[in-house]
């Protein structure tokens, strides 16, 4: 018996013999024929069963068939199995129908949010369900190719820790042997701790956020996309670092995904430069161009929009730098901005209306770090280990995060970020 063949090989095989293993993807009997798909995990081929072998079979069965590949125009990808043998591997239980039709594409995408994911272990075998989870998983790999090509060690630190890093966002608090933690908000402490190790580091990783959020952008828990970097002379090697990285991201998608974006009529940017405004310079076009008041240097939904025409119009791109955030809007390991303290070293980065980055230039003088702390009516001592490293002494250095969720939902025009979580965690839902 020849070994297994993966379905997106067989075009290697026309007119041999191929054993393939998968799941039963769709089954109909047409003209006293039975008409199958199988999927595997490389994608799914029409199988034509004559001899009625797979009469009693259902769907979601996983099979091992063997038959001969034959080249057929009419059939889906051009190729068919003609079938001699099947084997079941795999039992179903359910009742008359599977709850979801998971071999159409056009049911599963009109599914609503919330039956595509209270039925999540059989609607991520939709193929078009799964490809969002290839495209995040060479989003991923890209991330780390790029910056270990650069020198930088991959981290993974504590989700479990004593106290908040980013101020404002609320904190899931646990029991830990009897003493109040936190799961992290962000690695934000330990990758800067871990500049005074390796220099340059980053982290693939889950974060936690309590905030009440229901919207289509926010999760409880997202896979964070961290960086950090020492030795930089400002703000501009940040914003040089993310452009870099960010052109190899999308060019690996590019590459490897096109059977993916071509599932969801993508289309991903080919970037140079990243224009790069000021926030005060966006409050400023947003006024003047869409009459849109301003609260504060500060920027909402509806704004996030707004300057993303206004720099597709004007620049053709579909990212935009924003920088120089007021001081008192970011965490206090904010570095002020040396030409007017009102302001900070900081930025967000807008993909097609959305943040999907916020990053900047940290303090590492020991004296100023705890100066800030202080002004901000926090107390030192509650980040004492934090401090520690600061008082053994810290080159300049800065970082930033990218939500990989938000990054996977707008490259494919996801209009939902929990459609690029696979368990995804908010409000409602803990399971499955
Ligand atoms: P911030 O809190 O802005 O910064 O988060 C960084 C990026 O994480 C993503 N993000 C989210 N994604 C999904 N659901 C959420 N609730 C959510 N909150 C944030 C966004 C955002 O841009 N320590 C800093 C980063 C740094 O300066 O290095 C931080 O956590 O894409």
């Amino acid at each position: 018996m020849p070994a297994r063949v993966w379905i997106e090989d067989l075009w290697n095989y026309v007119g041999k013999e191929v054993v393939v293993r998968g799941w039963i993807h769709r089954l109909r009997i047409l003209g006293g024929i039975n008409f199958a798909l199988v999927r595997d995990r490389s994608g799914v081929v029409q199988v034509v069963d004559e001899k009625k072998l797979l009469s009693d079979f259902r769907h979601e069965n996983v099979v091992e068939i063997n038959g001969e590949v034959i080249e057929e125009k009419r059939a889906p990808g051009g190729i068919e199995i003609r079938l001699k043998g099947v084997k079941l591997l795999g039992e179903v239980y359910y009742e008359s129908h599977l709850p979801v039709q998971i071999y159409s594409d056009r049911s599963v995408s009109r599914l609503k949010l919330e039956t595509l994911l209270k039925y999540r272990v059989l609607t991520l075998r939709n193929p078009r369900q799964r490809a969002i989870f290839k495209v995040l998983n060479t989003v991923v790999d890209a991330f780390r190719e790029y910056l270990k090509n650069l020198k930088f060690t991959e981290i993974h630190t504590s989700k479990i820790v004593a106290s908040a890093t980013e101020g404002g966002a609320e904190l899931f608090k646990i029991d830990y042997f009897g003493k109040k933690a936190f799961l992290a908000q962000s690695p934000q402490f330990y990758k800067q701790i871990m500049v005074g190790v390796f220099e340059r580091v980053f982290e693939v990783g889950y974060v936690y956020r309590a905030e009440k959020h229901d919207t289509p952008r926010h999760l409880n828990e997202y896979l964070s996309l961290d960086v950090e970097i020492g030795f930089i002379s400002g703000l501009e090697d940040l914003l040089e670092l993310e452009t870099g990285l960010l052109k190899h991201i999308f060019k690996k998608v590019r590459e490897e995904n096109e059977e993916e974006l071509k599932l969801f009529n993508a289309q991903v940017p080919d970037i140079e430069e990243i224009p790069r405004l000021t926030i005060k310079e966006v409050t400023g076009i947003l006024k003047r161009e869409f009459g849109k008041p301003i609260i504060g240097l500060d920027l909402d939904t509806e704004g996030e929009r707004l300057i993303t025409d206004y720099v597709r119009k004007r620049w053709g791109s579909e990212l935009v730098f924003v920088t120089h955030y007021p001081l008192s809007k970011r965490p206090m390991y904010t570095y002020p901005d040396p030409s007017n303290s009102e302001l900070s070293l900081s930025f967000d980065l807008i993909f097609r209306g959305l943040e999907i980055t916020t990053g900047g230039q940290r303090i590492h003088d020991y004296r100023m770090l705890v100066e800030k702390i202080e002004e901000r009516g926090l107390n030192p001592d509650d980040f004492s280990y934090y401090l520690d490293a600061f008082k053994f002494g810290m080159p300049p250095h800065g970082g930033f995060a990218i939500g990989a969720e938000r990054l996977v939902s707008k490259i494919l025009n996801l209009p939902n970020i929990r459609m690029a979580s696979l368990f995804p965690r908010d409000r409602h839902h803990l399971c499955p």
